[in-house]
């Protein structure tokens, strides 16, 4: 898929989730590398550094995606020949590729062990395919009995996850957003998704995270957050903030439902503070929010 079909899925989320969006980008940079058919390495450059601004402005919140897109460009620019700047691009796009996909089963790896208590349920939100690889070791050790999936308004991706996690054997249970204090007591641990984790372990995840973290420190419940090193803000960007999405408001309601005089807000993102998260399960190990800045300066070093 080239760069404007990318950029146009990736803003009506036909394609989403901060993983599938970092690869699916890497993939159109790979695609329009592949497909330049002129010889001009200045010209290539140049529509190199356009794909990647369009890219990047997609969605303004994942970190995934800016990590993923300067992986890909990583020393394309210091290449003299087309053919090398070319195939550097290639190989970068191939080596984040393998990179983000077998981060999941790492990660996997680490849930059996974190659970606290056998014979309760796992608590998730959104649909996180790092936290879903999660969820599914921790059942399949037996360590959890199933799952509550927050339904996740306005989009309901709690949807996405009730079927995915169906069709792998784990019995699952759909709560509106709401109930999830209510069913909290029937449950040992949140495992979490992120799409961007700055630099003092602040998790920036799906609308509603924050308020699943305070109820589960309310009910002594640890909280996990799934995430691959190149979610995590890079030395770059060391100690700003992530912009938090806002998204048309015709997510929540028709604009011909909404009564005269009323507006609506649909701010799609939040912040979780490190003092809420327990752990931060990535490809590398678990790790405690105050060690982000050396996993970010070890992994992420020179984007
Ligand atoms: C998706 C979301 C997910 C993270 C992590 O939001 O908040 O929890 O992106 O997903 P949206 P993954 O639906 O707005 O993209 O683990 O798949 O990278």
């Amino acid at each position: 898929m080239n760069i404007q079909e990318t950029s146009v899925k990736i803003e009506d989320m036909t394609i989403r989730g901060a993983g599938r969006i970092a690869r699916h980008a890497s993939l159109a940079l790979k695609d329009y590398a592949s497909s330049y058919s002129g010889n001009d390495l200045e010209e290539f450059l140049q529509g190199l550094d356009k794909a990647a601004v369009r890219l990047i402005s997609t969605r303004p919140t994942a970190i995934s995606l800016f990590n993923g897109v300067q992986l890909t460009l990583k020393g394309v620019k210091e290449e003299s020949e087309l053919e090398s700047a070319r195939q550097l691009l290639i190989k970068n796009s191939d080596a984040f590729c393998e990179l983000s996909n077998s981060a999941y089963g790492k990660m996997a790896s680490y849930g059996p062990d974190l659970v606290p208590e056998t014979g309760k349920k796992a608590i998730t939100i959104c649909n996180s395919t790092a936290a879903i690889s999660v969820i599914k070791a921790a059942y399949q050790a037996g360590k959890i009995t199933g799952v509550y999936a927050c339904e996740t308004r306005p989009k309901k991706q709690g949807l996405i996850t009730v079927r995915e996690l169906a069709e792998a054997g784990v019995p699952v249970t759909l709560i509106v957003d709401s109930a999830m204090r209510y069913v909290m007591p029937q449950v040992s641990i949140a495992f979490i998704g992120t799409d961007s984790l700055e630099s003092d372990g602040s998790v920036i995840n799906k609308i509603g995270t924050q308020i699943l973290a305070v109820t589960a420190r309310d009910f002594n419940v640890p909280v996990y957050s799934c995430t691959e090193t190149y979610k995590f803000l890079p030395p770059s960007k060391a100690g700003q903030r992530v912009q938090i999405e806002l998204r048309p408001i015709d997510e929540i309601i028709a604009p011909e439902e909404l009564p005269d005089g009323v507006e609506v807000y649909n701010p799609v993102f939040d912040r979780v503070p490190p003092e809420l998260i327990t752990g931060i399960i990535t490809e590398v190990g678990v790790i405690k929010p105050s060690q982000v800045s050396s996993i970010s300066e070890r992994y992420l070093e020179g984007i």
